[in-house]
């Protein structure tokens, strides 16, 4: 019973023995959450937010006091000792984010907590208990040194398409007494594996997260107690080069960042059971060689696996190292030491392909079915020096084989050379690819489907939604949306996953993020994100399109870098943390400052942008035919409407984060760039603005730009252009299609929404599904436009789709930061006869499900405890709901508010309801 994971699983089975010990007047407690994290180990935030959920077997529950306990040890907090922390009974209704209050917890300490609360329908017992790990808090705490090997290897390329193999450590210890704990953290840079005695540490894969180098650099840590013992242990390590020694060398640097070549730091921090300690760390005395098996590794370009080269038994004790070099003191990292706050990267799912196709002599197609981000787990049996070649595409010629342009220089070939085994099972360890299809070559016999196992691998996010529908489009097009999003989840959000690109751009994320969140719990991706975006920004004050940097785009806009603020928004909303916002409220403002300074005139117009209406679709697919995407349409208009936007936006910030001077500033600037911008745009006569593009008219009319009285003449025109126009169809790019769906249905129109949502001819989402698709398309036309910037998994046109399928398809809205409040108020359209959604709340569970059957309507949800919904019911008056097939004046705990346009709304608290009502 060494480790940490074994005492809890012993206290999680005692509880569940004694079930009395967490169960109390049927109140329960779970999900136990140390910022945001199930038992973190490493984190370097000192006073942590702590959250958790309840429930009950009655409805209407709400918190109304708790009591933390927090101990250094699991048998202190089981004897209610409570040395670290005892916040003793609170008053308080706050169940997310309590911040941790007790003694100054120090580098590496372990600290165990547990909860009970006061509710309105009684009190809890203690909680199971939680548990977090404190990472190395100060520079000073890591001690050793940098190894690696600052230069490349005779074989090693560093050209433009750079190749250089990846890197092989390893390290013997004896070890001469009993270890009670050990604790691992490590820097592997740009891409590490790590072994103990020939174990693999952890599943993630292609970590640590990626991150401006020069900036910050992040640590993992690892509970290895299970994994070292007394007497002889092997450490061994692969470092590959991952954005590090990034993809393209030589090669435009004034554009493209790079860092060095791969490495590392690693400590690993052994307790001895007579209480001395002994920390295990990197020198001059570990062995390196770079002539392993892996001869290549390039994000862009693959791997190249020579198995002729594996050294059995290196990552063990007793391998003969004595052939291998000793590895160099190098620079080390030049960015702050953190610890790594957001998920790893995983194998989320194994796939197989739908079939394998000979398409010549010696050339194999495999189709995955699906446009899927990972690689190739592949069997293979032939002669030593055998050597297979995959590449990798997303769609196919019409002769059948790769159709590769769209990917630009990227080589996306991974090889394997064989060794001559009975069977070799293989898969790449520091590339990805974005594909579909897979060429086979050099296969010794025929290869056979199940060879091949596609791996999925992207941020291992906990999933938050569901969604269906009665419309077999929308379904289609969830389930596209759903492998864009994680497929381009690489440690920060990245454009697309396959061609000679793969950036961080901001701008296609700006609303999508928030969409997604109904999807994945992506709270901390995004916060490591915005802090990425925070270390980009200059000390003048400006923020470039992509970060982190690692492509130069300081262009200046409103649109691509404003992303920063919408995301801070987003994760209050949704996840109702306020962390962000008051972190970068300074950072924000000075861009905001910087960017009015530079670029605002006497008449408040915000005259740069860069890219306009982003890829929005060209008049007929026709017209589109071999376009290329790369056109650039800068808008005055979209620029000073989004600078009103984010005044507001930083008006609500500064009322957060209590910078209430700064209130009055932005309201004042907001009105005047308000009124210069009708005053430049606004066209009276013909009740439009700017060219009268679609976009142009959603902008002032989301944003509440609109004079007084105009605003339905304005949406009138809106509607002309969708209907009239455009007989039916969208016609936004990147930026309009953020605000579509949301302004058609607020307005009355969710009808015109829908019909833009189940479209299936061009330009639509499903247009893309009926022309293959598997993911969501860079572009409307994307199988007509030219291939040099044509991806097919990009999420940046998804707009506001996936919070109009869950805000007002599902009824699923956040009323109050994090959903404490939720609006349900689902539009009914014709033709949409069932809609289905949950929702993992950071309350709990949201759930509705609704079905409009011969004119009667039913309804079925679940309300978190510790939040109230408002529930918005089709009926003719109130007298007409019915809930559990009672009238619903003799339910408790269910408040009637008002009728309002054919709905009765009523108030709820937490618990499943089950509405009824005529239509
Ligand atoms: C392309 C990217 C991205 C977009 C920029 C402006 O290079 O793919 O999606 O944000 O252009």
């Amino acid at each position: 019973m060494r480790s940490r994971v074994k005492v809890l699983f012993i206290l999680l089975f005692t509880s569940i023995l004694f079930s009395s010990f967490k169960k109390g007047e049927n109140i329960y407690i779970s999900d136990l959450q140390t910022e945001m994290m199930v038992h973190p180990e490493g984190i370097d935030v000192l006073n942590p937010a702590l959250s958790w959920k309840l429930s009950g077997t009655e409805r209407g529950l709400k918190q109304t006091g708790y009591q933390i306990l927090v101990a250094s040890s699991v048998e202190k907090l089981s004897a209610d000792e409570a040395d670290l922390w005892d916040s003793g009974k609170v008053n308080s209704s706050k169940s997310v984010s309590v911040k941790y209050k007790g003694q100054r917890l120090e580098s590496r300490e372990n600290a165990y907590w547990k909860v009970k609360v006061w509710t309105t329908n009684g009190k809890s017992s203690w909680s199971e208990p939680a548990y977090w790990s404190m990472g190395q808090l100060h520079y000073n705490d890591w001690s050793g040194r940098w190894i690696g090997m600052d230069r490349a290897f005779p074989w090693d390329r560093e050209e433009k398409f750079s190749r250089l193999s990846a890197r092989y450590f390893r390290k013997e210890y004896d070890l001469k007494k009993n270890i009670i704990s050990a604790k691992a953290y490590i820097i592997g840079l740009g891409l590490y594996e790590f072994y103990i005695n020939g174990n693999k540490i952890g599943d993630q894969v292609l970590a640590p997260a990626p991150t401006d180098y020069s900036k910050n650099v992040k640590y993992n840590t690892f509970d290895v107690t299970d994994e070292l013992r007394q007497g002889e242990n092997a450490v061994a390590t692969i470092l590959g080069n991952g954005r590090y020694y990034t993809m393209r060398q030589s090669y435009k640097p004034y554009k493209i960042k790079t860092f060095g070549y791969p490495k590392m730091l690693l400590n690993i921090f052994v307790e001895y059971d007579d209480g001395t300690t002994e920390t295990l760390r990197t020198d001059n005395s570990w062995k390196m060689t770079a002539d392993g098996p892996i001869r290549t590794n390039n994000e862009y370009d693959g791997e190249e696996y020579d198995a002729r080269k594996e050294m059995p038994g290196w990552k063990k004790y007793g391998y003969d190292d004595s052939k291998w070099l000793n590895a160099e003191y190098v620079q080390e990292a030049e960015g702050l030491f953190e610890a790594q706050m957001n998920e790893h990267m995983k194998i989320v799912e194994t796939i197989k392909p739908v079939s394998i196709n000979e398409i010549k002599p010696d050339t194999y197609i495999l189709d995955m079915g699906q446009n899927m981000v990972g690689w190739i787990r592949m069997k293979v049996k032939g002669n030593k020096g055998d050597q297979v070649t995959l590449r990798f595409s997303e769609v196919l010629e019409k002769s059948g084989g790769l159709a590769m342009e769209n990917l630009r220089d990227a080589k996306v070939t991974d090889i394997y050379t064989l060794k001559g085994a009975e069977e070799e099972i293989w898969e790449p360890s520091f590339v990805y690819h974005g594909f579909r299809y897979v060429e086979i070559t050099g296969y010794p016999d025929k290869p056979e489907i199940e060879d091949f196992q596609g791996r999925v691998v992207n941020d291992a996010l906990e999933r938050t939604g569901s969604f269906e529908t009665s419309n077999p489009v929308i379904n289609q097009v969830y389930k596209n949306a759903f492998w864009g999003i994680r497929g381009n989840y690489k440690g920060m959000p990245v454009d697309c996953p396959q061609r000679n690109e793969r950036q961080p751009w901001l701008g296609d994320r700006s609303t999508s993020a928030y969409g997604e969140s109904f999807i994945f719990d992506n709270e901390k991706l995004y916060s490591k994100w915005l802090n990425d975006i925070q270390y980009s920004q200059k000390a003048d004050g400006s923020i470039p399109d992509v970060a982190p940097a690692y492509w130069r785009y300081y262009s200046d806009n409103m649109t691509w870098p404003g992303t920063y603020l919408m995301i801070a928004d987003m994760i209050y909303r949704q996840f109702g943390n306020v962390k962000p916002i008051e972190k970068h409220y300074p950072s924000m403002k000075k861009w905001l400052a910087y960017m009015e300074q530079l670029y605002m005139n006497e008449n408040y117009i915000l005259t740069k942008d860069s890219y306009g209406d982003w890829v929005a679709p060209p008049q007929t697919i026709e017209e589109g035919r071999g376009m290329t995407a790369n056109v650039k349409h800068p808008s005055e208009l979209i620029s000073t409407a989004y600078h009103y936007y984010y005044l507001q936006l930083m008006k609500k910030f500064a009322g957060i984060t209590g910078n209430d001077a700064d209130i009055k500033e932005y309201e004042q600037l907001a009105s005047k760039v308000k009124e210069g911008f009708n005053n430049k745009f606004y066209n009276v006569k013909e009740d439009s603005y700017g060219k009268n593009t679609l976009t142009d008219n959603l902008l002032p009319l989301y944003f509440k730009m609109i004079p007084e009285g105009n605003k339905e003449a304005v949406f009138k025109t809106i509607t002309n252009i969708i209907e009239k126009r455009n007989d039916g169809h969208l016609s936004t790019g990147l930026i309009g299609t953020q605000w579509l769906m949301r302004s058609l249905t607020e307005n009355g129109r969710a009808d015109l929404a829908y019909q833009i949502a189940t479209n299936t001819t061009y330009p639509s989402w499903g247009y893309m599904v009926e022309n293959g698709a598997t993911t969501i398309w860079e572009l409307w036309n994307g199988n007509t436009a030219a291939p040099s910037m044509n991806s097919y998994n990009h999420v940046m046109l998804l707009g506001d789709l996936i919070i109009w399928y869950y805000e007002n398809l599902a009824g699923i809205k956040s009323a109050q930061p994090g959903f404490r409040k939720i609006e349900m108020n689902p539009v009914f359209i014709d033709g949409l006869d069932h809609v289905g959604a949950t929702y993992e709340s950071v309350y709990g569970t949201i759930n509705s499900t609704w079905e409009k059957n011969n004119k009667i309507f039913s309804w079925n949800i679940s309300v978190p405890g510790n939040t109230t919904a408002l529930v918005y019911i089709p009926a003719a008056s109130k007298q007409g709901v019915k809930e559990g097939g009672e009238s619903i004046f003799s339910v408790k705990g269910i408040k009637f508010m008002r009728m309002e346009s054919g709905r009765a709304i009523f108030e709820v608290g937490s618990g499943k309801y089950s509405f009824t009502s005529n239509l």
